[in-house]
């Protein structure tokens, strides 16, 4: 059976909800107003999120699960059976959310090393629970210990204890969320937690043609709209905020200049709403944005840039006939 460990305080506790109403005082204080992207994953997020995969314009998912379907057997070539008392190989997943692409991962390194631990860190602990038990029926031989923890925390916790090699995974462009320089900070911190058997397998999506990308990041049938909407839902429920949903538009624009796609929320109205639990109020002009979140699109220059910056080398990549999506695998 599974084990998860719980590295963040319960979802209703007093120091998740002041946490919360911290980083909603402060981005929506700000000029131009802000919300963090951590915050789309609560239950119903995360489910939408799903829903979002299985989109035909989201071209992400699919991409690069043909990418793994292909290459998943080269991917895992640095994970070794174990042969000694040092360990079950390892892999480590970054922001596993539903881990449906990660099977093809799980299912040729279980075929290489005949037994494996797989480890994944999500924030949402629906998310995890679910997929951890599926997958736990689906792969005998393989060993899960799930954490809910943000990245450092699950990280620093699982590189002190498993023993290695490790394959560290950070699918799905979750990367593109950072900044350019938080990604960089993001980079060196797991560079610095492995060693030199370990590496790191990266997914990043690339840029395009801005047609592509803003109909991935605004489908006709409104479920990204709803997935950006439900932060309003989310600050209503949890800091029984008054937002009235229906005041407010989703907005994705791609920005080559910035290197990334943008997802507001457009205020249709002069309003203003009471955010008890943040001990504010806040006004919104018709026409103002919240900023909620960026996802960047890279060039090869980008993605060398984070590479220097990190201090990894590149010792394999993969991507797909129309190079939409990278699959690269790093070593310190
Ligand atoms: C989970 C960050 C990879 O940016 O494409 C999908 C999240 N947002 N549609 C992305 C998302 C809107 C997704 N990542």
């Amino acid at each position: 059976l599974p084990n998860i460990m719980h590295l963040l305080e319960p979802r209703n506790s007093r120091e998740h909800v002041e946490a919360f109403a911290a980083a909603v005082r402060a981005g929506l204080s700000r000029e131009p107003k802000t919300l963090p992207f951590e915050y789309f994953y609560d239950d119903e997020g995360s489910r939408l999120f799903e829903a979002i995969c299985k989109l035909p314009e989201y071209y992400v998912t699919r991409t690069e699960d043909a990418i793994l379907r292909r290459h998943a057997p080269d991917m895992v070539k640095c994970l070794r059976r174990a042969d000694g008392p040092l360990g079950e190989p390892t892999l480590v997943e970054l922001g596993s959310g539903s881990a449906v692409k990660t099977r093809r991962l799980l299912a040729a390194a279980l075929k290489r090393c005949g037994r494996l631990d797989y480890v994944p860190i999500d924030v949402s602990a629906s998310a995890l629970e679910e997929s951890a038990g599926q997958l736990a029926r689906k792969f005998p031989g393989l060993g899960i210990t799930g954490y809910v923890a943000d990245y450092r925390r699950g990280l620093e916790r699982i590189m002190a204890t498993a023993a290695g090699p490790r394959l560290i995974v950070f699918l799905g462009s979750s990367l593109g969320n950072y900044t350019m320089e938080g990604a960089s900070d993001l980079l060196s911190m797991i560079g610095g937690l492995m060693g030199e058997s370990d590496r790191l397998l990266l997914g990043t999506d690339m840029a395009k043609d801005a047609p592509l990308l803003e109909a991935a990041y605004d489908d006709s049938m409104g479920v990204t709209a709803a997935f950006n909407l439900n932060l309003l839902h989310r600050m209503n429920r949890e800091l029984a905020a008054d937002f009235r949903p229906d005041g407010f538009r989703h907005r994705a624009v791609y920005r080559p200049d910035r290197g990334r796609v943008e997802m507001h929320l457009v205020s249709l109205r002069d309003q203003s709403v009471q955010i008890p639990a943040a001990r504010i109020a806040v006004r919104f002009r018709e026409g103002e944005t919240i900023h909620t979140e960026s996802s960047h699109k890279y060039t090869l220059g980008m993605l060398a840039e984070l590479r220097g910056a990190a201090g990894f080398v590149e010792e394999s990549a993969w991507t797909d006939h129309r190079g939409w999506f990278r699959l690269q695998l790093w070593r310190r």
